[in-house]
């Protein structure tokens, strides 16, 4: 018998229910029918013995589908679901294969018995979306695995794998092959033993310490400032270790909706489909086919070359590395032996998976290895005519459907793609550092750029396992253009009157994990010097004036590495407010005629975070970007955005874009016109009563009205 959602078929008086709901199983209203007349075929024949209930695919279930999340949820609701299952008078052994996420697990624990492939993930990754489990993760979990280990799973939304969970006793036995199989032979045997039914809810809570949720919410604290969520998850388990299970139930249930209404979940939510939205990127289409890429050619063997070199290795890519000195090519490795060196330290990677890497590596000292390379990415300094010299030879080299790649931070593209004699297949690809582990890359379009190499540099950098969004030309990109009007008013706000500390406190209680200046100080900033030199003929007087970062590299406080930049540090290399840093920029103020003044908390985030937007806005009109959750997705998941505040774009809208323009005018008067003149794009979307995020009324987009369980 066949319910669209869930098929089932019966094999020796077992039911074989199964989840069918492409492409990861979210439990859609189909599903939940489904479910609901699988369990009613279960108790209502009198030949069927038990049920194992099974995913298809690529997974047991994804939980809820975050699509219907906009409109209250149509019965058969998730909570009901998992009560018929749970409540079924014949047993239900739930068979999971890749993953039983959200709703998924709560539908898996709802069953009586859980068998588990051994390459399955199992987790609650709902306070990711700014929500929690609201189907009875959070008080079936705590009865079954104990309350620290469920409340780790809540809180932090990590899947664990199947083994982890057996140890917990989250699931009953893995299956190294067929797990169907092995939940239908352990379907008959409860069969065949009379061994009934088992409900969680049937089990009474052991009481935890209070301690250890008083501790708890501390590091919670830490770990997530400002996020709700992971807060009530504490308080949802504190409540649901006293209360009888049905109003345990119904309390959790009535949070989790609270939760979809608040500010934070639609941010997370709206990321969540802004990340997907980014790995398509506009024009190209879905079944683009790809290049096949093999080789990876990198030319430069500096910090940045051996971060993508191994970033492309632990992928599986053979990658030639070249350098122009043998000297060079020896650093290059020793560097990379150190990183593979501390993977082993620390138990992430064996001996013989380095060596197996390594094997893969080929050191070369001159282009011509690279003759064989299927994607070449060019990683030397920003210096243009040496760039240019470089590609130029590559193009001369490599076969003609050979990729080339610019990881250039802020060279014009289209003037590098000149340099060839392939614009079709020449783009940028700009990593962050270190770019072994940074997630963030910036997939450059040009603009004669094949839409097939857009789709396989979209491709090869998923594979190893980065975050893709394309962007377009313009300089610096999205993300460093975008960080220097935030670095731009953090210096200006020093001479105003503000101190390093004052900044970084107001931007780290927004959200960011570091404030401007201790990041500037890890940077290094003879580093961030020789950037502002590079790009001193495009700066305005005020900014050429504000030579606070020149200042201090010439008294050798270049930040941490020298013990002092904007900051000082002890032997605990924690950054302490520096009496001597106080004078020179008092020294800076005077000799440039700077009145001081108080400034408040909201000028400092308004001025850092709104030079940002309009930056941000005005990269979208010229087309440096083609959506703002591009945007968004940028700096939320790869520059320290806080997440649940849902990127700077979203940020715009929840404040109100009208607000954030008469703030803009309100600082072009005050800051300089060059500075905060509002992005013609700003002007016309409020004109229009338009966010930057949607082009929907404000009114339409705000409306709550969310129901889950
Ligand atoms: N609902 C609807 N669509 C979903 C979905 C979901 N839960 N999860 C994924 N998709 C879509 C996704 O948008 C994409 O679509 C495609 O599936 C492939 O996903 C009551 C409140 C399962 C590990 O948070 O973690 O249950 O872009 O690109 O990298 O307590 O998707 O192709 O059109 O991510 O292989 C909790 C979220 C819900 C799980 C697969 N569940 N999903 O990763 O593919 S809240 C989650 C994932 C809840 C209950 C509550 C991942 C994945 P498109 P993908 P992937």
């Amino acid at each position: 018998m066949s319910m669209a959602g869930v098929t089932t078929s019966v094999e020796n008086n077992i039911l074989i229910a199964r989840i069918e709901n492409p492409p990861v199983n979210a439990l859609s209203h189909t599903v939940r029918g489904g479910l609901i007349a699988a369990v009613d075929q279960l108790n209502s024949d009198e030949t069927l013995d038990a049920m194992v209930l099974a995913g298809t695919a690529r997974g047991f279930s994804a939980g809820a589908d975050v699509t219907e999340f906009g409109a209250a949820m149509k019965a058969p609701k998730l909570g009901e679901v998992v009560a018929r299952l749970e409540n079924s008078e014949k047993p239900v052994v739930a068979a999971i294969h890749g993953f039983a996420l959200g709703g998924g697990l709560e539908v898996a624990l709802s069953c009586h018995y859980r068998i588990a492939d051994s390459d399955a993930k199992l987790g609650l990754p709902e306070v990711t979306l700014g929500i929690l489990p609201g189907a009875g993760g959070c008080v079936r979990l705590p009865r079954l695995i104990g309350a620290e280990a469920a409340l780790a799973m809540i809180t932090s939304g990590r899947p664990i794998a199947a083994k982890a969970a057996l140890q917990s006793g989250l699931v009953d036995r893995l299956a190294d092959e067929n797990v169907d199989e092995v939940a239908r032979g352990f379907a008959a045997d409860l069969v065949e033993s009379n061994a009934g039914v088992r409900r969680i809810c049937d089990i009474d809570p052991t009481p935890v310490v209070p301690e250890i949720l008083a501790q708890e919410r501390k590091r919670l604290t830490r770990r997530y400032p400002g996020q709700i969520a992971p807060q009530m998850a504490v308080d949802l388990v504190e409540m649901v270790l006293t209360e009888p299970f049905e109003t345990a139930i119904a309390k959790e249930a009535e949070t989790c909706k609270a939760l979809v209404g608040s500010d934070q979940s639609r941010a997370l939510r709206y990321l969540f489909a802004a990340e997907r939205l980014a790995q398509k990127p506009e024009g190209i289409a879905p079944d683009t086919i790809q290049r096949s890429i093999r080789r990876v050619g990198i030319i430069g063997p500096g910090t940045m070359g051996c971060g993508i070199a191994i970033a492309s290795l632990d992928a599986g890519f053979d990658v030639i590395l070249v350098g122009r000195s043998q000297d060079a090519l020896q650093k290059a490795e020793a560097a990379i032996d150190k990183t593979y060196g501390g993977a082993v330290k620390r138990g992430k990677l064996t001996e013989d998976a380095v060596a197996a890497r390594k094997r893969n590596l080929t050191f070369a000292p001159d282009l011509s290895t690279l003759k064989t390379a299927d994607l070449v990415i060019e990683t030397i300094s920003e210096d243009p005519q040496a760039k240019k010299d470089v590609i130029g030879a590559i193009d001369a080299l490599v076969r003609a459907d050979t990729i080339i790649a610019s990881n250039t931070s802020f060279l014009d593209v289209e003037w590098l793609a000149d340099c060839t004699s392939r614009p079709e297949n020449f783009v940028g690809m700009h990593f962050f550092n270190p770019a072994n582990l940074m997630k963030l890359v910036e997939n450059i379009r040009t603009a004669r750029a094949a839409p097939d190499v857009l789709a396989t540099i979209t491709g090869f950098a998923r594979k190893l396992g980065k975050l893709p969004v394309m962007v377009g030309r313009s300089e610096g990109f999205v993300a460093n253009r975008m960080l220097s009007k935030r670095t731009r008013e953090a210096l200006f706000l020093l001479q105003d009157g503000a101190t390093p500390q004052q900044v970084d406190r107001v931007l780290t209680e927004f959200g960011f994990p570091i404030g401007p200046f201790a990041l500037a100080d890890m940077a290094g900033l003879d580093v961030l010097a020789a950037t502002r030199e590079a790009r001193y003929a495009g700066m305005a007087e005020r900014e050429r004036a504000c030579d606070i970062i020149e200042t201090l590299v010439a008294e050798g406080r270049l930040g941490r590495k020298t013990g002092a930049g904007y900051y000082r540090y002890g032997d605990d290399g924690k950054p302490t407010p520096d009496p001597e840093f106080a004078s020179l920029l008092a020294a800076h103020r005077a000799r440039i005629g700077a009145t001081s003044r108080e400034i408040s908390d909201d000028e400092v985030r308004e001025r850092c975070l709104f030079a940002m937007i309009n930056e941000g806005a005005k990269i979208l009109e010229e087309g440096g970007a083609t959506r703002a959750s591009d945007i968004d997705v940028i700096w939320a998941r790869g520059m320290g955005f806080p997440a649940w505040r849902g990127g700077p774009m979203h940020y715009a809208d929840t404040v109100g874009l009208a607000d954030v323009l008469a703030a803009l005018e309100k600082y072009a008067g005050l800051v300089g016109e060059d500075f905060f003149a509002p992005a013609q794009l700003i002007k016309t979307r409020v004109v229009k009563g338009e966010g930057l995020t949607s082009q929907a009324p404000a009114a339409q987009r705000n409306t709550k009205r969310d129901e889950l369980v």
